[in-house]
């Protein structure tokens, strides 16, 4: 498309002269620092938007630039007059002013141009608008959940049905945590820092895959920059959008609703693999979910659930209670000594799948009977807790589900 072209002309062109006086602010900033490029994220210095892999974003790119030109002719235009009409016919020049009150002409043209200029604006963005909410015929669904803080990904049709984990930061809390000697070193050297999960999206390329997206506890939103797809995802409620990737890689992106205390801490990071690639990875997957699908009713030995349990809690619990059971004066509280942990095993149970309303301690339902026992055990026995009945069973926790 020709206007296409002009766009991209244009847009180099701004971004030049941008780039040139920014690249100076910050070029400096950035190799005394050593910033690296994050892989699949922005470049260091980046200030266009993400480069494009869906056709939906490339649009989204030429409305933005379009719109911006658009603007422009209407500033010089309108300002041209003015000015001129202001230099030209000055009173020290002994302007008289015209008089045309009640003019038709003129009443005429300001309705018809700008309703011209909306026109030219609204088929577009509407012809986008309706494509982006276009979400059927999709080769793939998966359903996105926030949850604070970290997202749920469920496969319910097309090729991967039935996979389901949940995506979790993973950069370590020593590049986080300030009060850890080194933090800042460390995560000055990670590309990804706060960009990385433990589990990605995996998804083929050149297909249509739907996002159903919902939340658990508050409202977090779906959003890849590549893509051009943000979708709220909202307790109760059921929002989708789509996209086909046109290329494999790593693209990333970030909840994008005010969540809570860890809104930064929820990344989203999408694998787009080939279509041979993603049918391995999505078999692996279901095999390696079937082996770790484990019974409840099996009877657990300490050393099993303990060993479980830490890895659940440094997934689930850190960010609140803290590594060392201490929790954060006035806020979370310890669970070094507390009398929930050490107390009766029902009361811990229903703590943990329920939550506790109106307080940051949510349900934690969605994981597992094995996990739930296992964190349980975990903190009755951690941190120099010695509780009397030691050991959670998993079939426990399945029996206090309602
Ligand atoms: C978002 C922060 C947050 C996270 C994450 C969190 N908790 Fe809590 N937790 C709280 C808060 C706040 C309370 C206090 C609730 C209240 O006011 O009674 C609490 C209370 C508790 C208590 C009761 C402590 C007592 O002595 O009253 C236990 C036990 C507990 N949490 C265990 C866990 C476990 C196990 C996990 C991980 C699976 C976890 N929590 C994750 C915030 C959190
Ligand atoms: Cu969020």
């Amino acid at each position: 498309m020709l206007g296409q072209r002009i766009g991209a002309k244009a847009q180099q062109a701004s971004l030049a002269v941008t780039g040139l006086l920014m690249n100076g602010l910050f070029a400096a900033q950035a190799m005394a620092q050593n910033v690296k490029d994050m892989p699949g994220g922005p470049k260091v210095n980046q200030l266009d938007m993400a480069d494009p892999v869906t056709h939906i974003a490339r649009d989204q790119i030429w409305i933005h630039i379009f719109l911006m030109w658009i603007c422009v002719g209407i500033a010089v235009a309108v300002f041209g007059v003015m000015f001129y009409s202001i230099i030209k016919h000055r009173k020290s020049k002994g302007a008289k002013p015209a008089d045309f009150h009640e003019s038709t002409a003129v009443e005429i043209a300001w309705t018809v141009v700008p309703f011209l200029i909306v026109l030219v604006i609204g088929y577009p963005a509407t012809r986008m608008v309706i494509e982006q909410k276009d979400t059927t015929n999709a080769d793939i669904t998966i359903k996105a959940t926030g949850y604070q803080w970290k997202w749920g990904y469920d496969y319910l049709k097309g090729e991967g049905e039935g996979i389901s984990f949940l995506s979790t930061l993973s950069t370590p809390r020593d590049q986080i945590d300030d009060s850890i000697p080194g933090a800042k070193e460390r995560r000055m050297a990670n590309p990804t820092y706060l960009m990385e999960v433990d589990n990605n999206l995996v998804v083929p390329a050149d297909k249509k895959i739907r996002i159903i997206t919902t939340a658990n506890d508050v409202i977090h939103a779906w959003m890849v920059p590549a893509f051009g797809v943000k979708q709220d995802a909202i307790p109760g409620f059921v929002r989708d959008t789509w996209f086909r990737a046109e290329k494999p890689g790593i693209y990333r992106g970030q909840c994008a609703e005010l969540c809570g205390k860890d809104h930064a801490f929820m990344p989203i990071v999408v694998e787009v693999k080939s279509a041979e690639d993603y049918k391995k990875w999505a078999e692996g997957k279901k095999k390696e979910l079937l082996a770790k699908q484990d019974d409840p009713n099996k009877e657990w030995i300490l050393a099993d659930l303990q060993a479980r349990g830490e890895k659940v809690y440094a997934g689930n619990c850190v960010a609140c209670h803290q590594a060392n059971g201490k929790g954060v004066a006035g806020a979370f509280p310890a669970l070094e000594g507390s009398k929930l942990v050490l107390g009766k095993q029902e009361d811990q149970i229903a703590l943990l799948l329920q939550g506790k309303a109106g307080t940051a301690m949510a349900s934690f339902k969605q994981l597992s009977d094995v996990e739930l026992a296992a964190v349980m055990t975990y903190t009755r026995n951690a941190f120099g807790n010695k509780a009397e009945d030691n050991i959670i069973q998993p079939k426990e926790v399945l029996g206090a589900r309602k």
